[in-house]
C-alpha cells in the first residue's frame, strides 16, 4: 500500500551536515543579528531552524519543478484550519537527521529537547479538525502525491488556556512575537480580494447578457509559505497561507480630502481580516468576520490555484482533469460559486460547461453532524457581502430543485429540505447542501458516521444521488505520532521488526507474536514507564503537582464538550473517591487522572465542567484516605505540543462520547498507536478500532448509536436510572448540593440540572452504570501486567489501519484520480 521508505543512506551528505554548525553560527549573525557567545536558547533555537530550512529550499523548488514537467494532477487541499503543531522536530524526523542534530547541538552546549521546547506552537485550528489536514499533508508528501494545503495565517490562533482558580481564562496566542523562522513570505505576490459592491449586468460585444461584479472594497492576499517535507524528504511540499493586506488604493478619496486618520482606519480594518482564528469548537456564530475569511482563503486560493493551471493550459475545460479540491468541512464552500464565478464572468464560459467543471473540481468532506455545527448564513448577509455569489447560488439551487422536483414528483417537503435555501426563520443559505450540490463526491470520517450521513442528516441526498456520499476513514500520521513524539517505543518497534513501519503502519502487525514473548513484554512496559516519568515531570513543572508513574494513567484530553462527556469521566473519578472514602482499607488500583482540553470562550456549561474537574481534584488530592490512590489533575493549554508528551505516557485512553455524535476522533487513534487501551463507546473510529484490535483489547460499554436515536424518540428519562442506582445518587447529590464548592454551593446546580431537570440530552445517566463495569474491568485487568502489557501490544501492532497515509491513498485512488509521482 504504501510506499517502503527508503531514507538515503547519506544524510550527512545530502543535508551537508558537517556544515551545519558553521550555519548555525552564520545565521546567528547574519539573520538574528545575535552574538553566538551569547548562549541564549532562543537564538540557537531560531537559528538551527533556518539553518534546518535552507537545506530543504533546493529540495522543494526541485519537487515544484517535477510537479511542473510531469504535468501532474495537484490536490488542493483548502481548510480554516491547520494544526502543525511545532516543526523543528518533525522536520529533522522526516529529513531523517534527528540523531546527527542531536550530536551537533550538543557540541553547541545544549540539547536537542531545550531547543525544541523554544518553539512556539502553529495553532492555527481548533482541534481535530485542522490536525487532521496537517496530517494529511504529511502523509501526501510523503507517499508523492502533489498536493498543497491552502489556509490562513492568523496572527493569533488558537487562544491560550490558563487556569485561575480552577476557571478557564483565555489570553492571546501571540505566536509569530518573536517571529516565525519557518514561514516563507512572499511580498512581491499580491492577489486582489473583492467584497461588497453589487452585480451589474452588460451585453457582452455577441450581445449575450453578462454579470460584473462591481463597486468593491478591495483586500489584498499575500502567501506565506511554509515547507512541508515528507518523509525521507524525495519530495517537500508546502502549507500556502494567507495574509490580509490592506489595497494601496483603499480610500484613496479619503486620504485627497485630508482624512488621514479615517482612511488609515480603514486601511488597519481591511487587514482584520486574517487577524484571529475563531475558536468556537463546531458552532456557528454568524458573524460577518467569518464569512470575510473564508472568502478571502477561497478567492485568494482560486486566483493562485488558476495562475498555476494557465502556465501550462490554454483552456479551462481541462481542469477537472488538473486539479482535485478537497473542501475541509464546509468553511471554504464558498468556493463553488466562486470558481462558476471566475468560469462565467471572467472566463466567458456559459453556465452548463461551468458547472459541469465545478462539479468534477470539487469533493467535500463533512466533520460533523452536530446541528449547532452545520454553517447557515442569512441571505442578506451573504448577499451584501458577495452580491455575485448569491445571485449565482439561488440559480444553482433553482436548477438543482428542478432535477430533485423531477425526479421525485410532487414530493414538495422534500425540495424544502434539500433546497440550498432555509426559508423558516429568514432565509439562510445551507452550506452543506451547497457543498453537495457542486460536488462529485462528499465524504463522512469513519464507517459510522458516513452511515449516519447517508441514512440520518443527508438522507435525502444519498436517495438522489446514490453513489455520491462514501467513507474515508480518518487517519493519524505514524512519523509525527509514533516515530518523532515516542522515540522510547519507535526504537524499541525498529530493533524488533526494522524500520518500514514507519511508511507502512500495517508492518506493526510482525508485533503481534512478540506479544507472546516476555522479554519483550519487560522492554515494552519499560518504554511506557519511561514516557510516564517524562510526563510526570512535565505535570510537575506545569501544575507543581507530583504524580507516580507507577499508577494507571487515565487520559481524556480533547475539546471540552457536552457530547465528549468529560463529565461521565468526573462522575466515575466522584465514585472512586466515595468508594475509598467509604473503605479506606479497600484494595484499588491505583490511578491518575489526567484531563486537558480547551472550551470554547462562550460555552458556559464547558467551562463549568472544567471548573468541577478542578474543584474535585482539589478535594480528592487534599483526602488522606485517598493519598496514593487516586489523583486527579487539569493540564492547563492543551496543544500539539503537549499531547506529543501525554499520548505517549497514557495507559488509558478516554473516548466516550454519545455514541453517533463524534464523527471520528483522531486522538483515539494516536493514544491506540501509543499502545493505551481504550475505554469508550460504540461511536466514530472507536468502533473500526475494535475491528482492528479485537473486542477482548479493548473497554466497549454503553447505548450504541441507534439505541440512542431509539430513546431520544421513544422518550428518555434521566431519574429513572437516579432512582435506580444509589451509586449514582449520591455522586449527582455531590455535585449539585455544592460538596465541591462549599463556598459557594449553587456553583454547580446548571451541571446537575442539566443531566436532571434538562433531559440530559447527552444519556450520561444512562451509561453511567456499563461504563463504571467497564471501568471495573480495567481495574483487574491493570493488576495483571502481563495482560495488560499484552493488551497493550497487541493495541499498537493493529493500529495499521489509522495512519494517514492509508486514508490519502483512498481519497488518491477513490476522490481525487490522482496517482503518486514516480511511479
Ligand atoms: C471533527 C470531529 O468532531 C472529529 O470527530 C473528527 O475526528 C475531526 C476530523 O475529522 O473533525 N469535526 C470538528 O468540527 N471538529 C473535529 O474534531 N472540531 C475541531 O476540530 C475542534
Amino acid at each position: 500500500m504504501s510506499r517502503v521508505c527508503k531514507m538515503s543512506k547519506n544524510v550527512r551528505e545530502v543535508f551537508r551536515l558537517d556544515e551545519l554548525k558553521d550555519d548555525i553560527r552564520r545565521n546567528m549573525v547574519a539573520l538574528l543579528g545575535n552574538d553566538p557567545r551569547s548562549k541564549r536558547k532562543f537564538s540557537y533555537y531560531n537559528a538551527l531552524a533556518y539553518s534546518v530550512r535552507e537545506r530543504l529550499v533546493d529540495l522543494w523548488m526541485r519537487t515544484q519543478s517535477d510537479y511542473y514537467d510531469s504535468m501532474a494532477k495537484r490536490v488542493y487541499y483548502l481548510s480554516m484550519e491547520f494544526l502543525p503543531g511545532r516543526f523543528l522536530m518533525n522536520y529533522l524526523t522526516n529529513m531523517g537527521i534527528v540523531d546527527e542534530c542531536r550530536e551537533i547541538v550538543a557540541e553547541l552546549g545544549f540539547s536537542l529537547e531545550e531547543l525544541e521546547e523554544e518553539e512556539w506552537d502553529a495553532g492555527l485550528g481548533n482541534g481535530g479538525l485542522g490536525r487532521l489536514a496537517s496530517c494529511y499533508l504529511d502523509s501526501m508528501v510523503s507517499q508523492n502525491i502533489p498536493g498543497y494545503g491552502y489556509g490562513i495565517l492568523y496572527d493569533y490562533g488558537i487562544f491560550y488556556q490558563s487556569i485561575v482558580n480552577g476557571n478557564q481564562e483565555e489570553r492571546c496566542d501571540n505566536w509569530r512575537r518573536h517571529g516565525c523562522p519557518w514561514e516563507i513570505t512572499r511580498l512581491d505576490t499580491l492577489y486582489e480580494v473583492k467584497f461588497y459592491g453589487r452585480s451589474e449586468t452588460y451585453y457582452d460585444s455577441d450581445g449575450n447578457v453578462r454579470f460584473r461584479w462591481v463597486d468593491t472594497e478591495n483586500v489584498m492576499a499575500m502567501p506565506c509559505d511554509i515547507l512541508i517535507p515528507g518523509y525521507g524528504c524525495s519530495h517537500v511540499s508546502n502549507m500556502r497561507l494567507w495574509t490580509a493586506q490592506s489595497s494601496r488604493e483603499f480610500n484613496l478619496s479619503d486620504f485627497n480630502r485630508g482624512d488621514y486618520i479615517g482612511a488609515m482606519h480603514g486601511k488597519v480594518m481591511s487587514e482584520n481580516i486574517t487577524k484571529v482564528l475563531y475558536p468556537n469548537d463546531q458552532f456557528l456564530q454568524g458573524m460577518e468576520l467569518r464569512l470575510k475569511q473564508q472568502y478571502f482563503l477561497v478567492s485568494a486560493t482560486f486566483q493562485d490555484i488558476l495562475r498555476r493551471y494557465l502556465k501550462q493550459h490554454t483552456s479551462l475545460a481541462a481542469l477537472p482533469e488538473a486539479v482535485a479540491v478537497q473542501l475541509n468541512d464546509t468553511h471554504p464552500a464558498i468556493a463553488i460559486p466562486e470558481l462558476m464565478r471566475l468560469l462565467m464572468d471572467v472566463y466567458g464560459m456559459g453556465w452548463d460547461v461551468a458547472w459541469d467543471i465545478c462539479t468534477r473540481t470539487f469533493a467535500y468532506t463533512n466533520h460533523t453532524v452536530l446541528p449547532e455545527a452545520l454553517e447557515t448564513w442569512p441571505v442578506d448577509l451573504l448577499g451584501r457581502l458577495l452580491p455575485r455569489h448569491m445571485q449565482i447560488i439561488y440559480e444553482i439551487n433553482r436548477r438543482f430543485l428542478e432535477g430533485v422536483a423531477a425526479t421525485f414528483p410532487g414530493d414538495t417537503e422534500r425540495l424544502s429540505r434539500m433546497s440550498v435555501i432555509q426559508e423558516e426563520g429568514g432565509q439562510r443559505v445551507r452550506m452543506a447542501n451547497l457543498a453537495i450540490v457542486g460536488s462529485h463526491t462528499v465524504n463522512g470520517v469513519a464507517a459510522l458516521h458516513s452511515n449516519i450521513l447517508q441514512t440520518g442528516l443527508f438522507r435525502d441526498f444519498h436517495e438522489y444521488y446514490p453513489r455520491k456520499i462514501r467513507n474515508v476513514t480518518n487517519g493519524v500520521t505514524p512519523r509525527r505520532w509514533l516515530m518523532q513524539c515516542n522515540p522510547a517505543l519507535s526504537r524499541l518497534i525498529t530493533q524488533s521488526i526494522g524500520p518500514e513501519w514507519c511508511c507502512n503502519l500495517e508492518k506493526l502487525r510482525e508485533l503481534v507474536p512478540l506479544a507472546e514473548d516476555s522479554a519483550f513484554r519487560d522492554a515494552w512496559a519499560r518504554a511506557k514507564l519511561e514516557n510516564k516519568r517524562l510526563l510526570s515531570r512535565y505535570v510537575l513543572r506545569k501544575v507543581q503537582m507530583g504524580i507516580n508513574p507507577n499508577t494507571l494513567f487515565d487520559m481524556q484530553f480533547k475539546r471540552m464538550h457536552e457530547y465528549k462527556r468529560q463529565l461521565l469521566n468526573v462522575m466515575h473519578v466522584i465514585s472512586l473517591f466515595n468508594r475509598i472514602k467509604d473503605n479506606p482499607s479497600a484494595d484499588i488500583t491505583p490511578r491518575t487522572v489526567l484531563f486537558g482540553g480547551k472550551a470554547a470562550p462562550g460555552y458556559y456549561q464547558a467551562k463549568l465542567i472544567i471548573r468541577l474537574i478542578n474543584e474535585v481534584a482539589r478535594v480528592v488530592n487534599a483526602d488522606a484516605d485517598v493519598a496514593g490512590r487516586l489523583r486527579v489533575a487539569f493540564l492547563p493549554n492543551y496543544c500539539i505540543s503537549q499531547a506529543e508528551k501525554v499520548v505517549p505516557a497514557a495507559d488509558l485512553s478516554e473516548q466516550i462520547s454519545t455514541a453517533g455524535m463524534e464523527a471520528s476522533g483522531t486522538g483515539n487513534m494516536k493514544f491506540a498507536l501509543n499502545g493505551a487501551l481504550t475505554i469508550g463507546t460504540l461511536d466514530g473510529a472507536n468502533v473500526e478500532i475494535m475491528e482492528e484490535v479485537g473486542a477482548e483489547n479493548i473497554f466497549i460499554f454503553g447505548l450504541k448509536a441507534h439505541e440512542v436515536a431509539e430513546k431520544r424518540r421513544s422518550g428518555y428519562n434521566p431519574r429513572e436510572f437516579y432512582e435506580n442506582d444509589a451509586e449514582l445518587r449520591r455522586v449527582m447529590d455531590m455535585i449539585g448540593s455544592g460538596f465541591f464548592s462549599p463556598d459557594e454551593r449553587g456553583l454547580f446546580s446548571p451541571v446537575y440540572d442539566s443531566l436532571m431537570h434538562h433531559g440530559d440530552y447527552y444519556m450520561l445517566m444512562a451509561d453511567y452504570r456499563p461504563y463504571m463495569e467497564a471501568q471495573a474491568a480495567v481495574d483487574a485487568l491493570y493488576l495483571d501486567q502481563d495482560q495488560w502489557v499484552r493488551k497493550s501490544i497487541l493495541n499498537a501492532a493493529n493500529m495499521g489501519k489509522f495512519s494517514s497515509d492509508r486514508s490519502v491513498m483512498e481519497y488518491a485512488r477513490g476522490i481525487w484520480h490522482v496517482e503518486p509521482l514516480g511511479k
